[in-house]
């Protein structure tokens, strides 16, 4: 007879490497504590923000996709239970949700917790109505822009009089609760098409006004401290949750892109190869989905891989992105009463596998195995134990020996030759204060010159793409004379955009890099002039320097992205030489603020974690040669502490 439980067995083998992998973590979080047992002193509150990395890695996993790709009804496969997170022909996803899968935090008494925009976010959401209004107001649509206002204004009143009085209430706020209730989350993370719901029907209540909601689950057959998110489908009407979805995405460390398999091989959509194009392809999966209701499930994998791939490669994306193939629907099934299955797909599974199951249990069996759970959850698992994880085990594992050889090195000096020459505690902090200060000084000069330098790359490449695209229209007046409509394509502006950010973040890193070097060459000459301290130079040593977060902005759509009816209709012309001035300006003012975004919301920040680890690497240098010279002192004679310390 099927058991109940070894259906889970495909996700504990499926999670498996990540379970293993925090088995290694465990191993290291326990020898930091023991050398924090061990009472070093000075290094106390260096381990202690060690131990604070381990504790705060959650690493995140974001579903992105089309509506009604499948994302949310996949992510109740990957989570083994059907029907959690609401996944219907009509209810969609609208609020980024994540499932923390056995967390090590989770806020108290808490299975679910939701929070609602402030006053201001509310306020800008529904302002501008969304990117779509934003970019018809731009365009001068004057009619389509008021007509997306007034579509937008119809769904703040309708939500402001459902919440009646409890509206102003809630902004701002969130609301925990301490179960996870499907009625709960079907008021919460998904509109509901007003017309199909029933008279009195709750579904979608609050939607409109969350923000986030955060599920914790713990059960047996996960694997620990993941971060599995679901996402509203990237061709959300008026773009209202863009930015809140391109966000979500920056700060995951995989993404795993649904596609539906009936449309896989006709059209891929824009939004998404744009967000693909902005994220590091080694953190990308793609998992072509419903393949249980192609006819042929198998037979036509070949073709729809090679038109990915196609596709991906004009956009100058390779080989690293993995493509799979399954049914989040099938595993449904399999999870659940298995005989329910729909006919259509149960043949479409017969001829997958080319046998007729005797048996449920083998259904199932058969069932989880084309559903291609299996091997989605370990390549996902493979890509977060590989990418992030590693790097976490390496810095924490670097750190922990630069902390031992720290206090060992101040063990190590015994004795200073003549005490009475040890400086006072204020000159110490004087010429560690120097040391730090040269060293980000020089790295505040050396970013600021980067800094310009990616400005101009952009504003250069905004140049060419405009210089580009009026070009093309020229060319397409020649050729078609004043009539008809003309596109033009910014991926090439994006990758140009995307090449600059990335190159001049490498350079920012060495920057970083060199400023540690200072740092740590002024704290060795100063060891080697007061205290007679030779330490080893190791450069290996050094903290690392932070990796720049993708930038997701860059997948922000422009109006150039637009192919709808209006669109064409603008980029009509009529005089030449107006409609070039009219599109020069429309491509800046679209353009313009990308640049803005990228280097307020990421370069600067990425300059700013830089300076941090430099800054705190000097501090703890400091610390270490503070405590140097308490040791000499402890050397010294009663006599010469006291006059020393005065
Ligand atoms: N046949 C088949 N149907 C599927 C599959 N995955 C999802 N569906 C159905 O497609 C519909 C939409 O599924 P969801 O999981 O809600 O899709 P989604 O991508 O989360 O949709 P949004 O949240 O609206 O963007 C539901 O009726 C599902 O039952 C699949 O693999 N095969
Ligand atoms: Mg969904």
């Amino acid at each position: 007879m099927y058991e109940a439980n070894s259906i889970f067995d495909w996700h504990r083998r499926g999670f498996e490497a990540l379970n293993s992998y925090w088995e290694t973590l465990d191993q290291l979080e326990q020898a930091v504590k023991d050398v924090s047992d061990a009472d070093l002193g000075f290094v106390e509150d260096q381990l202690d923000s060690v131990l604070e990395t381990i504790d705060a890695f959650e690493p995140t996993v974001s579903v992105i996709g089309q509506v009604k790709a499948g994302k949310s009804t996949l992510l109740n496969a990957l989570i083994g239970k059907p029907g959690m997170l609401p996944s219907d022909v009509n209810p969609w996803t609208s609020v980024i949700t994540a499932l923390h899968l056995n967390a090590r935090h989770r806020p108290m008494d808490t299975r679910a917790l939701f929070r609602f925009f402030d006053r201001h976010e509310w306020d800008r959401l529904v302002a501008t109505g969304g990117r779509l209004g934003e970019m018809a107001n731009r365009a001068g649509f004057e009619t389509e822009a008021e007509s997306v206002r007034k579509q937008v204004t119809a769904m703040r009143d309708a939500t402001e009089a459902r919440l009646g009085e409890q509206f102003e209430d809630l902004l701002g706020t969130s609301r925990a609760f301490p179960t996870l209730d499907k009625a709960v989350l079907d008021q919460y993370i998904c509109y509901g098409d007003p017309d199909d719901l029933a008279e009195g029907a709750i579904e979608g209540t609050y939607a409109d006004l969350t923000k986030s909601a955060d599920l914790y689950l713990d059960l047996p057959h996960l694997p620990r401290g993941l971060c599995l998110r679901d996402t509203p489908g990237v061709n959300d009407t008026f773009m209202m949750r863009e930015q809140i979805t391109l966000n979500a995405i920056g700060d995951s460390r995989a993404c795993i892109v649904v596609l539906s398999a009936h449309q896989a091989l006709t059209t891929m959509d824009l939004a998404l190869l744009r967000i693909i194009c902005a994220i590091d392809a080694r953190e990308v999966v793609i998992f072509v989905n419903r393949i249980d209701e192609l006819e042929d499930p198998r037979g036509a994998q070949a073709a729809i891989r090679n038109s990915i791939r196609k596709t991906l490669g004009r956009m100058g994306l390779g080989e690293e992105i993995e493509i799979l193939f399954g049914s989040g629907y099938w595993a449904n099934c399999a999870m659940g009463d298995v005989s329910e299955m729909a006919p259509a797909s149960r043949a479409a599974l017969e001829k997958m596998t080319g046998t007729t199951p005797s048996s449920e249990t083998e259904l199932r069996q058969r069932a989880m195995e084309a559903s291609g759970i299996g091997a989605l959850m370990q390549a996902v698992v493979s890509r977060i134990v590989e990418g992030p994880g590693q790097a976490v085990l390496g810095d924490v594992q670097d750190e922990l020996e630069r902390i031992i050889e720290r206090a060992e090195t101040v063990d190590s000096v015994a004795r200073v030759a003549d005490p009475s020459t040890i400086l006072s505690e204020s000159k110490l902090m004087l010429r560690l204060a120097e040391i730090e200060e040269e060293a980000v000084s020089a790295f505040n000069n050396e970013a600021a010159g980067l800094r310009a330098e990616l400005r101009e790359r952009l504003d250069r490449a905004q140049e060419q793409f405009v210089a580009s695209a009026l070009e093309a229209l020229q060319s397409h007046i020649d050729t078609y004379g004043e009539i008809g409509a003309w596109t033009h394509d910014p991926t090439a502006l994006r990758m140009a955009m995307k090449t600059a950010f990335a190159s001049n973040c490498a350079r920012l890193r060495r920057k970083g890099e060199s400023a540690l070097d200072m740092v740590s060459d002024g704290i060795d000459s100063f060891l080697a002039a007061e205290f007679g301290v030779i330490r080893e130079a190791d450069v290996s040593r050094f903290p690392e320097q932070p990796q720049h977060r993708a930038p997701t902005v860059l997948a922000r759509m422009i109006t150039l992205d637009m192919q709808g009816a209006w669109w064409r209709r603008y980029w009509r012309f009529n005089r030449k030489g107006a409609a070039q001035a009219r599109y020069r300006e429309v491509i800046i003012a679209e353009t313009t603020p990308l640049i803005e975004d990228l280097m307020t919301e990421y370069f600067d920040p990425a300059i700013a974690r830089s300076r941090e680890i430099v800054e705190r690497f000097a501090f703890d240098q400091g610390q270490f040669c503070k405590a140097v010279r308490e040791r000499c002192l402890s050397g010294a004679s009663g006599h010469d502490k006291e006059r020393l310390s005065a």
